[in-house]
């Protein structure tokens, strides 16, 4: 009988699924009539001018974060973040692969999900952007002046860390959420006795006010549920930070049946500020852990990777008053507040209505000790004491939700396919847009702050079809862009994008372009393997490791002759760029090395290691097209065998 319900349950959700993606929108544009030439000029941006808007669309499974402009869609950058990318030699220089570093050891791939960008005063500033690693859990930094990423902190007790990495008002804290419970501390048990016996840690990651440096401030283990989304409170319910849970049955096999039992899951809502207090005053029990902490140094152009051996964790229930748990039905996704922080809005994917908690009645049934019973000990307060109101039917299978800067929400359905306009307060839909495919997230520029921008909404799509030239199996995904100035929502633009779009933060341009740094300066770089001038140049050999310091300039290297290397020779190339010009970088490659090639960038030390197997004279070039006679821009190595009594020697020009 169980069986009987349980695959009529999956045919029920396998049919609405398949009715989701025949549901192909956005055919209400008509071809050739004047509107396609008024939402034509909408979206262009001619030759020379500016975007207003940067989006930054994570890339999903491939570990990295891309640069967009808005409106045009224009792919700006790929950010390496989780990823190794041969574009820029990112992990694969010796100066970078620390970045990749984890108590698992190197990982050269990751699953990037959710980005935010940092905040004062509840606004974002565009100084610097999180983002989050699912798989193994991270937390990484990219720095805005130089759009590369400076550090990357691990997350120990923690597995699939998806409900991260938002930020705080002030950017006090990124906070990470696992996805999975697991045991803590890690142990070998049987998978049967999750219930009771599995945690799952919030962790609140202080943010240095004045560099942004990370560090794991506390973390918090909750009940063995799973932690999908968070939003921080903002306004009155700044200090406050919400996670939607699903899961709360503490299932361990066939979560897509066993973990949709209960009617009501649970919004946690965290007193962050109650809890540091506490830790500040020696709260809390600092536990063995292991867990990597990278960070890059501008001025060495060098990441180093620490392995840290211990965390703080607090047990809510030993802070009275700290978390409590707010009734959410049907396995809620999203989790996100509005920007006067009153308003959580909880999105039940098996939910009829979208659930909206209010703040200032959760207060009050604090206050009151209004509480329907406890889970392991944390308050849970009543449905109806903390509803605010509910949004009715508004379609299948709700997400995400972001919000304008006139009241108004705008939440995804998945199943639906389609991004519905609500207003906050009377809860009445007010407009609704197809998506062409199904839809993941949504991002208004300034979301996840107390001052987003109603001008522009894109939505990012889960399964792509057929929307543009056909690419063999596999089509890019893909990003919609709407106009929402107006009443009603108007699809302005498609855009192909790059790996999975999971979600994106988006802000003005101006913010960014201000603050762009163009060179690295030379007389800054501290890399302790950096040639400055010709004069530094030199070979050393050490046993059977030899450091080249060597030079780039257009169009030449130097030393560009190099004798003496033997069979067995691990050689290294550190090459400084002496340029001092916007954008001239110069390339590196060797033939046979394995370590992709490098782009080294003007003012900065890269590192190549190359390890020649064969006898011969092999060439080197730059590999990124540097001036009129780039092509000039050569050297040659000699590699002898492993007993040859030949000397090292370099030389540019014979000399
Ligand atoms: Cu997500």
């Amino acid at each position: 009988m169980k069986n009987i319900i349980k695959s009529t349950l999956l045919l029920v959700a396998t049919s609405l699924f398949f009715i989701g993606c025949g549901n192909n929108g956005g055919k209400e544009q008509k071809k050739g009539g004047a509107l396609e030439n008024n939402v034509a000029e909408k979206v262009y941006v001619a030759p020379g001018e500016h975007d207003s808007h940067y989006a930054f669309i994570s890339g999903g499974y491939s570990g990295n974060l891309t640069v967009y402009g808005l409106p045009s869609g224009r792919m700006f950058k790929e950010i390496p973040v989780f990823s190794q990318f041969p574009t820029s030699g990112y992990g694969y220089s010796e100066e970078t692969k620390p970045m990749l570093n984890t108590s698992h050891g190197f990982i050269p791939w990751g699953d990037s999900h959710h980005p935010d960008i940092s905040q004062t005063n509840g606004e974002i500033d565009g100084r610097f952007i999180f983002i989050n690693e699912n798989n193994t859990p991270r937390i990484a930094k990219i720095d805005l002046r130089t759009f590369e990423t400076t550090e990357i902190i691990e997350v120990p007790n923690s597995a699939g860390n998806h409900s991260s990495s938002f930020v705080t008002e002030n950017t006090e804290y990124v906070v990470a959420g696992t996805r999975f419970s697991v045991p803590v501390p890690q142990r070998d048990m049987p998978i049967k006795e999750y219930k009771g016996n599995f945690q799952g840690a919030l962790s609140f990651i202080s943010v240095e006010p004045e560099h942004g440096h990370m560090d794991i401030k506390f973390q918090i283990l909750m009940p063995g549920f799973n932690y999908d989304l968070s939003h921080p409170g903002r306004g009155a319910s700044h200090g406050w930070f919400f996670f939607s849970t699903y899961n709360t049955e503490e299932a361990s096999t066939l979560l897509e049946v066993n973990a949709s039992q209960n009617d009501k899951d649970f919004i946690a809502a965290v007193n962050w500020k109650k809890i540091e207090e506490y830790v500040n005053n020696g709260g809390g029990t600092m536990m063995p852990a292991e867990y990597a902490h990278n960070v890059y140094d501008e001025v060495t152009h060098t990441a180093t990777s620490t392995m840290k051996k211990e965390v703080r964790v607090v047990n809510p229930s030993e802070v009275p008053g700290a978390v409590y748990l707010l009734p959410t039905p049907k396995s809620p996704h999203g989790c996100d507040v509005d920007p006067t922080g009153e308003y959580i809005i909880g999105n039940g994917k098996l939910s009829a209505n979208l659930t909206v908690h209010s703040f200032t009645k959760m207060l009050d049934a604090i206050e009151n000790k209004k509480f329907a019973g406890d889970a392991y000990g944390i308050p849970i307060l009543n449905f109806e004491d903390v509803l605010a109101g509910s949004v009715e039917q508004p379609g299948l299978g709700p997400l995400h939700t972001e919000f304008d800067d006139k009241g108004n929400a705008y939440t995804t359905f998945f199943i639906s396919s389609e991004v519905v306009k609500w207003k906050l307060g009377t809860w009445e839909v007010l407009d609704r847009k197809p998506t062409y495919y199904s839809v993941g997230h949504l991002t208004i520029p300034g979301g996840n702050s107390r001052k987003p921008q109603g001008k522009y909404m894109f939505a990012m799509n889960k399964i792509t079809k057929d929307r543009y030239l056909p690419t063999g199996p596999e089509l890019e995904h893909s990003a919609q862009l709407y106009d929402i100035s107006g009443d009603k929502m108007e699809l302005l633009l498609d855009f192909p994008t790059h790996g999975e779009p999971h979600y994106a933060a988006a802000m003005e341009a101006d913010l960014i372009k201000k603050r762009s740094r163009k060179i690295y300066k030379l007389e800054e770089n501290n890399h302790p393997y950096a040639a400055k001038s010709d004069a530094d140049v030199k070979v050393v050999r050490k046993g059977n490791e030899v450091h080249i310091y060597m030079t780039t300039i257009r169009s030449h290297f130097s030393p560009d002759n190099i004798e003496g290397i033997k069979v067995g020779d691990k050689v290294y190339f550190h090459i400084t760029n002496l340029e001092q010009d916007f954008d001239v970088p110069h390339g590196f490659a060797v033939i046979g090395q394995n370590t992709s090639e490098l782009l080294i960038m003007p003012g900065q030390t890269k590192t190549s290691v190359w390890e020649p197997t064969k006898v011969g004279v092999w060439p080197f070039y730059c590999t990124d097209f540097c001036s009129a006679l780039h092509q000039e821009m050569q050297g040659y190595i000699r590699v002898s065998p492993k007993d040859s009594p030949i000397k090292l020697s370099w030389s540019l020009d014979g000399e």
